[in-house]
């Protein structure tokens, strides 16, 4: 058999289960059924979040879990590969105090960094938000996308205004974002601010492009800020807009940022990870270097 077989060549054929009522009753039928939600947003805090695109948890987790994460994160910090091609390691140019560039770089993110430790795996599948995702996507499951863990270094950048959708153009638009308080989030470190607006409004930008004009379409008045406590959560839709200014203090500002999407509409981990090496070499790297860049 040639190498390129597809899989769909290589998938075999079963006879099919065609199980009776009785038999589906009985306890050794697991079949599909809705989970109960031990974590599920109320009727309310859905609604919110259909009408204005996020929706916030504060004291999701509880404190002892945030410091357990800044230990964590201060680990793989230290223990990070230097290779600058491991395409995992995103680093930041450090600002003087006039707001210049320096020569000094530093590690500003890890993306995806959940399978550095234990606790951040379990953070990643934790009840208390496939639960509370799953309440909006009607009782099924998320599946993880995306997860990245932003250190936000002292006096390094924030983020422009954009919609997470002009990063994953062609996947699902169920992708909804879980920012994860590691640290106090504040306006002078650079908290995450959000612009209400009904999700189902859609996308704004030039699709195939990373163009857009997401600024003409919101009300400067209606930014809502991030301000958080360790253990705080904040979900956000991918079409809702959203940006951080830039760490003004002399501390870390650490969030992790886990996307889902909802199962009915397929997994895509590792194809959006594909996805994203593409335009991170193309918007990183020269001609020259770019075949070195790698995830590993
Ligand atoms: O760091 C933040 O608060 C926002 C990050 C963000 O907008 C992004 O990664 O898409």
């Amino acid at each position: 058999m040639s190498s390129t077989a597809t899989a769909t060549a290589l998938r075999p054929t079963f006879a099919p289960i065609n199980p009776t009522l009785q038999q589906l009753e009985g306890v050794a039928f697991a079949r599909p059924r809705p989970r109960d939600l031990k974590f599920g947003l109320t009727a309310d805090q859905i609604e919110f979040f259909w009408a204005n695109g996020y929706v916030s948890l504060p004291g999701l987790f509880r404190h002892d879990e945030a410091l357990a994460w800044q230990d964590a994160a201060d680990r793989i910090y230290h223990d990070k590969l230097a290779d600058p091609f491991n395409a995992r390691y995103d680093f930041a140019t450090v600002k003087d105090d006039q707001g210049k560039d320096t020569d000094e770089q530093i590690l500003w993110k890890i993306d995806p960094f959940y399978d550095l430790d234990i606790v951040f795996r379990r953070a990643v599948f934790d009840r208390r938000i496939l639960d509370a995702l799953a309440s909006i996507y009607g009782g099924r499951e998320p599946r993880l996308f995306k997860d990245k863990l932003i250190y936000k270094p002292p006096h390094t950048h924030g983020n422009g205004l954009h919609q997470d959708y002009n990063w994953w153009q062609g996947y699902c638009t169920s992708l909804i974002s879980v920012a994860v308080s590691i640290d106090p989030a504040t306006e002078d470190n650079g908290c995450t601010v959000v612009y209400p607006r009904d999700p189902r409004d859609g996308y704004i930008g030039e699709l195939g492009t990373f163009e857009h004009k997401i600024a003409d379409a919101v009300d400067p008045a209606a930014a809502v800020k991030n301000i958080a406590k360790p253990g705080d959560v904040l979900l956000f839709h991918c079409f809702t807009p959203h940006e951080a200014g830039p760490n003004k203090t002399d501390h870390v500002r650490r969030q992790m940022f886990l996307t889902y999407n909802d199962s009915a509409d397929g997994e895509h981990y590792f194809s959006h990870r594909d996805h994203y090496l593409e335009y991170y070499k193309q918007g990183h790297f020269s001609d020259e270097v770019r075949d070195k860049v790698y995830f590993e």
